[in-house]
């Protein structure tokens, strides 16, 4: 049984969240993911995510990628989550590339590349115009 683990905000939920999180699933036989909460959104990037994070984990977990949920309360705790989860691979997009990479003592590190030309704020701009 290989555990894949993920973090992400997955903020108005749109097509490159969907891909990533089903390459990461398919590194494995179940993916864990953590949805990071508002607050630690508020702290991080100064503005609280359009859908709160009860709505945006409930999102997530209805996936079939998807086997389980947790709310990620602190970017610092990233080593418990590993292994609080037993994950065997954590799998990011590659705006993260590098920055985790002390964690391939706990488990092998994969960066996807991202789905071009889609983002929340891309989202959250096309529907102001
Ligand atoms: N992603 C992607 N393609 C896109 C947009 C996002 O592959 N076009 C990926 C990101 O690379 C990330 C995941 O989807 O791996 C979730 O993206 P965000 O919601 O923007 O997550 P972020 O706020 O970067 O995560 O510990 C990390 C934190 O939880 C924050």
């Amino acid at each position: 049984m290989i555990t894949t683990i993920t973090f992400g905000t997955f903020d108005v939920f749109h097509v490159g969240h969907l891909r990533i999180l089903e390459r990461a699933r398919a590194l494995g036989d179940r993916l864990v993911v953590g949805v990071s909460s508002d607050a630690l959104n508020i702290s991080k990037k100064g503005r609280a995510p359009v859908y709160p994070q009860h709505e945006r984990m409930a999102i997530v977990a209805a996936l079939r990628c998807v086997d389980e949920v947790f709310l990620e309360e602190s970017l610092e705790l990233k080593r418990d989550y590993l292994l609080r989860y037993r994950a065997d691979v954590l799998a990011m997009g590659d705006d993260w590339r590098g920055q985790f990479d002390g964690f391939s003592d706990t488990c092998r590190v994969v960066y996807f590349e991202r789905t071009p030309a889609i983002s929340t704020t891309a989202v959250i701009e096309k529907i102001r115009l």
